[in-house]
């Protein structure tokens, strides 16, 4: 169970992240193409911020491989296209910080969540 939650990791961040310059309808697709379950803790058919949230703080643990809080401009092309980097990278330090790569997460949930209604249904 953990272990497909793990290995189906990348394609989700390709979703959320990835597919950020896509318009948001692009991007639900993406996201409903297979990653919804995944994503949905409580198994209620939405997701909520905080299941995303619970998400987006796993995905960034997973992609920064030397667990030294930051994502580096490697660590994140093993996941994702490289050339996404630099736009989260808002300091332009070389690293991603949390703050960064949540703050992303933030605005493809919210560009995702059409109806506004604070779930990804
Ligand atoms: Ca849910
Ligand atoms: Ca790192
Ligand atoms: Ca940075």
């Amino acid at each position: 169970m953990h272990m497909t939650f793990f290995r189906a990791l990348p394609v989700a961040c390709l979703a959320a992240l990835a597919c950020a310059t896509l318009p948001a309808t692009a991007q639900m697709a993406e996201i409903n193409s297979g990653h919804l379950a995944m994503l949905d803790a409580d198994g209620d058919g939405a997701i909520s911020k905080p299941e995303f949230d619970t998400f987006s703080n796993f995905a960034f643990d997973q992609m920064d491989t030397n667990d030294n809080g930051m994502i580096s401009a490697s660590e994140y092309g093993q996941a994702l296209p490289a050339d996404g980097f630099g736009d989260l990278d808002l300091d332009n330090s070389g690293d991603l910080s949390q703050d960064e790569f949540n703050m992303q997460m933030s605005k493809d949930f919210a560009a995702a969540d059409r109806d506004g209604n604070g779930l990804l249904d």
